[in-house]
């Protein structure tokens, strides 16, 4: 029997943010909406319950402390899990994160994916932070994150669930290889990815002009090479200064998109996943088993950054 999974990307706009209680009524009905078109899971943005905070410095965290989730579900998010439980819906659901372990405030931006008993089947915090801690002056945002948040201390897990090998990561691990070659490795057959995108990056705007064609690129290699489902879902448009791409995109693991997000608004894209292709492509093209040869690959030493020759 085909193992077929039908992935809903809610692509959602970023603004207007009127705090979490609308934002999770709003999911709510992007959730009614996949059920309705026979959704079997459904992706939400990278930090989906808070505004992209990361584009403004402020001197004391304790200003935004109120954009973290110091529990999931907390009273305003549980009624996204009663209404999942209710569909029967899966979800993979991108926020902040506030824990304290020993005395010491960890925050992290995590990702959880929820099975359709609206059980937390498991959960990922972001590795790659991109941008910097520092406040850039002279700039129309800023893009914050490493001051933000702490660097992701979970791995990238992979879990049976949904009736495949499910896995996730979030926005600017989707650029390195290493996210999806770990899971690959491990077996995924789905990778599930929030992003929240700008189309410039005022510290460095020497790829702007290739913001949509990197988005794609990095989610069709990662899906191809690593014979995986890729489902990358966007927070959309304007906030403040910054301009967020859309592009959200549902792609096979032979590279190709299979469905594409057309706005730039909430937007609902649908993919039907057949999970035995990915088998197809590990016993084949990408048996790592036959083909892979990492003890010929030489030393890897980390030269990371080496210099020109
Ligand atoms: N977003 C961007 C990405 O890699 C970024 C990086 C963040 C650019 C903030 C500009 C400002 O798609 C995230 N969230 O990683």
């Amino acid at each position: 029997m085909a193992r077929i999974i039908v992935v809903g990307g809610a692509q959602m706009k970023a603004e207007p943010y009127e705090g979490r209680v609308p934002l999770v009524r709003r999911m709510i009905e992007m959730m009614r909406e996949a059920k309705a078109c026979g959704c079997d899971i459904i992706v939400y943005p990278e930090l989906a319950l808070s505004p992209f905070f990361v584009l403004e410095w402020v001197d004391d965290l304790d200003e935004v402390k109120h954009f973290y989730e110091k529990e999931m579900p907390g009273p305003e998010t549980r009624p996204l899990f009663e209404e999942a439980a209710k569909l029967e819906i899966g979800f993979y659901l991108g926020y902040a994160e506030y824990v304290e372990c020993s005395n010491k405030a960890k925050r992290y931006n995590t990702s959880i994916l929820v099975d359709k008993n609206a059980e937390i089947v498991g959960k990922y915090r972001k590795v790659h932070l991109p941008g910097h801690a520092d406040y850039k002056k002279d700039m129309p945002y800023q893009g914050l994150e490493k001051y933000y948040f702490d660097v992701g201390d979970l791995g990238f897990g992979v879990w049976r669930s949904m009736g495949g090998v499910m896995g996730m990561c979030i926005c600017n691990d989707r650029r390195w290889a290493e996210t999806y070659r770990v899971m690959g490795l491990k077996g995924v057959e789905l990778i599930m990815v929030g992003y929240n995108t700008p189309n410039s990056m005022p510290w460095d705007t020497t790829f702007d002009q290739l913001t949509y064609f990197h988005n794609h690129l990095v989610m069709q290699a990662g899906a191809y090479q690593n014979s995986t489902f890729v489902a990358g879902v966007a927070r959309v448009g304007k906030t403040g200064e910054c301009d967020l791409i859309g592009g959200s995109a549902i792609i096979a693991p032979s590279g190709e998109i299979i469905a594409c997000a057309s706005s730039k608004e909430d937007e609902l894209i649908i993919g039907r996943c057949d999970l035995d292709l990915a088998q197809k492509y590990k016993q084949s093209m990408f048996n790592f088993e036959e083909h892979r040869r990492i003890e010929h690959y030489g030393i890897i030493t980390e030269q990371i950054g080496a210099t020109a020759p």
